[in-house]
């Protein structure tokens, strides 16, 4: 009954002989921990799924029976392990089926001595893995200790692994190898030989001691020292620097900066949004009531389409001298349409025929 090894030529796993194996030690030795976590995961779910299952039926007490003999039997362990790995997944089928006797020892007799099934299986038997906190190839423990490994403040390269070199990768805010200093612009709210919390300073400080804008050490640029040796904001738009905009721009202060923006196409060089907030009126326009207007050059009192048969058009900060109606351009000069088109001089003589 104890023979596993038939049920299992079902795995999918199994298309795959005869490709060669390979140890996991010198291969990838994170992913071979991140295979056997899978697998495990899965095996657990596993179990989970098939927790209500029996060998197929009705209720009855030959049933209840029956019942906790499927609980620990070889069919459901053979169950479990079908549905560990995705067919497609090379190194999950590859570990599974490498070390089915290992799951066939743990289900029959290792199962309630050793309930946790990643630690029995990737970490102490095949040995991919290692406990949480601990990295490499003997397991040695992150800096900080397994517990919090890079004192809380990091990721500890190659943990729960047989991969890796333990070194820290810190949090934003830390640095240091074991994440204990705080970088610039944060500072340490609390610190001691193995605990840093690093806050981060106020936006006016480059670097500073405290979280407020009176505890920077220094200002950042775009703030400068008060007179209560506080970092403020800088408006860098008082300081009238005809150099800091274009001359179609103006200036706009912010916290830390400024920006300039684009005058309103009325202006002629502005301090402030729209056409109210010109300094000078663009050609064609006039300052009507403090907003830059279009000047209507077609009811001037003097006319500005002098010549015959010209009309005056008004357009947004200009005007057009076009001709009249029945009358056209030719030579810079308006003169009559002439009748070139067939209908119209035909039209007259149908008329005259009626
Ligand atoms: C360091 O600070 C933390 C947090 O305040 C505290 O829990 C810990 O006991 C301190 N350790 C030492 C060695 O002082
Ligand atoms: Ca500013």
């Amino acid at each position: 009954m104890r023979s596993i090894g038939p049920s299992l030529l079902l795995l999918p796993c199994l298309l795959l002989v005869g490709i060669s194996r390979i140890g996991y030690a010198k291969r990838d030795l994170k992913s071979a921990c991140t295979t056997c976590r899978q697998v495990t995961d899965n095996f657990k779910k596993g179990i989970e799924r098939t927790a209500k299952q029996n060998f197929g039926g009705g209720n009855t007490a030959w049933e209840e029976r029956t019942l906790s003999k499927y609980e620990t039997s070889e069919i459901r362990l053979t169950e479990i392990l079908e549905a560990v790995c995705d067919s497609s997944s090379f190194e999950c089928n590859r570990m599974v089926e490498e070390h089915e006797d290992l799951f066939e020892t743990w289900w029959f007799k290792r199962k309630s001595k050793h309930p946790d099934l990643h630690k029995w299986f990737c970490v102490e038997s095949i040995k991919v893995c290692c406990p949480t906190g601990a990295f490499g190839p003997q397991c040695k423990d992150c800096v900080g200790g397994s517990d919090r490994p890079c004192h809380g403040n990091g990721a500890c390269d190659g943990d729960g692994t047989r991969g890796g070199d333990g070194h820290c990768s810190c949090n934003h805010g830390y640095e240091g190898e074991s994440c204990l200093e705080c970088i610039d612009g944060f500072f340490g709210e609390v610190k001691n030989d193995t605990f840093a919390l690093c806050s981060e300073c106020h936006a006016s400080c480059q670097s500073c001691s405290g979280g407020t804008n009176q505890d920077c050490d220094e200002c950042k640029s775009g703030w400068e020292e008060d007179e209560q040796d506080a970092c403020v904001d800088v408006n860098e738009c008082s300081r009238e620097d005809p150099a800091l905009c274009g001359e179609e721009e103006y200036c706009v202060n912010n916290e830390g900066s400024f920006s300039c923006k684009g005058c309103d196409k009325v202006c002629s060089g502005c301090t402030g949004a729209g056409p109210d907030g010109c300094r000078i009126c663009a050609a064609g326009y006039h300052d009507v009531e403090g907003t830059c207007t279009d000047i209507d050059e077609c009811s001037a009192e003097v006319a500005v389409c002098t010549a015959a048969h010209q009309e005056c058009v008004n357009t947004p900060g200009a005007h057009l001298c076009v001709c009249a109606g029945g009358h056209e351009e030719l030579d810079g000069e308006c003169v009559p349409t002439a009748l070139s088109e067939e209908p119209e001089t035909e039209s007259p003589q149908v008329h005259d025929d009626l």
